[in-house]
């Protein structure tokens, strides 16, 4: 469904003067104000097409109804997103779940909702009907050449796709490793996977990257071939400068330092992009910012401490996506959530007082660092989202709008009560 500029005027119309009164204090005193609010503008967090439905978990799954049956609704649900928050201008897809039947329909289709590509997902973490061998004891690390190479064969038809879609990146994340002591040789393993990847390298366009996700656990539970940061460092320095590490917050052992990792691979220049979303126990999935909020404001100090030390652009150089599971809430609601934490969370690290930050480090005085920090994290930033969405012709609440406008039941009486979207 397509949301008209005079809804959004009209929604705005009523709460523009309540914004104007939070927003006052910000334009008369504060003096990063106009920088911040262009840079939230610019800022587009990427939706994972597997977002847009109930995702469930591994005892079952309670649907919503009205979820997007094929590509083109998956679309104009992150279409409806983005003209809501004007923050969600790009798609992530995930191939075979998502394969374009007519790659320049889709891409006029996305263009009509002002859509990028972002990078694509290919999937070696479950056999499709049709295939050929299984990948039950892995993909690209699988004993067998034939299973590898159907693996890499997949992948790199993953990028025909995304070529056909003007994506720019790939994004491999692996579930192979070995749930029992002893099933699994760990170097040869590392290495065939390395060749493996090397071969998708190759098929790797020159302006593309290659984003190599890691992730501890699971579906395997005693080892992960591509386990940490640490490994998937070592991946993407032997395949060369296209290939970089993708940190999914979920993926880590509990309390792992997150904020280090993201400030040490910055450092290094591979750091590719991010998967966002919360947890409380494992790879939980859930809204961003929603269990520890002052963990993604950390992780955002370090990206734009980091970012700005290489003068990389923040709003283009990293890849910035969700990848989330909602397993009792509306999806395209929970989104929304996860969008405005990220901006606030970014809006947040952009306030933090570099220059003293540092005076304080060396001077070690460990109370004014803490200090900085939790000043800007206690700073309420919303009228400075809102703002940027208001700026951006988005809506000031675009929770509220989409509430107003009952775009759930609406959604449900196109598509059915019972749709299920395709992957899930
Ligand atoms: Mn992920």
């Amino acid at each position: 469904m397509n949301l008209t500029t005079d809804t959004i005027a009209s929604h705005n119309a009523d709460r523009v003067a309540r914004h104007r009164q939070l927003l006052a204090p910000w334009t008369d005193s504060v003096e990063q104000t106009e920088t911040i609010i262009e840079k939230l503008v610019a800022f587009q967090i990427a939706i994972p097409s597997w977002a847009l439905g109930t995702g469930g978990t591994r005892f079952g799954r309670f649907p919503g109804g009205g979820e997007p049956r094929n590509l083109e609704e998956k679309i104009s649900d992150v279409g409806l997103l983005h003209a809501l928050n004007r923050a969600s201008g790009a798609i992530s897809l995930h191939i075979p779940w998502d394969i374009p039947q007519d790659p320049k329909a889709i891409r006029q289709l996305a263009d009509s909702y002002g859509l990028a590509f972002d990078a694509v997902n290919s999937n070696t973490f479950q056999d499709q009907p049709d295939q050929q061998e299984s990948y039950k004891f892995g993909s690209l690390q699988h004993v067998d050449r034939a299973v590898r190479q159907q693996a890499i064969d997949h992948n790199i038809d993953v990028i025909r796709h995304g070529v056909d879609l003007g994506s720019k990146s790939l994004t491999v994340w692996l579930s192979d490793g070995s749930s029992f002591p002893g099933q699994l040789n760990f170097r040869k393993a590392f290495e065939r996977t390395l060749g493996g990847l090397q071969d998708i390298y190759a098929a790797l366009p020159d302006d593309w990257k290659m984003f190599v996700e890691y992730k501890a656990f699971e579906p395997n539970f005693y080892s992960t071939t591509v386990g940490d940061w640490g490994s998937s460092y070592l991946y993407a320095s032997k395949l060369g400068p296209k290939a970089y590490t993708l940190v999914d917050l979920g993926h880590h052992l509990p309390n792992a330092n997150i904020e280090q990792i993201v400030a040490i691979l910055l450092m290094e220049g591979k750091l590719g992009g991010f998967h966002f979303n919360d947890s409380k126990y494992g790879d939980d999935d859930l809204t961003a910012g929603s269990i520890k909020p002052y963990q993604l404001f950390l992780i955002f100090n370090e990206l734009v401490g980091g970012m700005d030390a290489r003068g990389m652009n923040h709003a283009t150089d990293l890849g910035w996506m969700i990848d989330a599971s909602h397993n009792v809430k509306d999806p395209l609601e929970d989104l929304l959530q996860s969008v405005e934490a990220i901006q606030l969370a970014y809006a947040q690290a952009l306030l933090v007082d570099r220059d003293a930050l540092e005076a304080a480090r060396d001077a070690n005085d460990v109370v004014q660092a803490q200090e900085l920090l939790q000043d800007a994290f206690r700073t309420d930033v919303r009228p400075l989202a809102a703002e940027a969405r208001r700026r951006a012709g988005g809506a000031l609440h675009p929770l509220a709008l989409y509430r107003n406008l009952n775009i759930r039941d609406q959604l449900i009486q196109e598509r059915g009560a019972k749709s299920i979207a395709t992957g899930l």
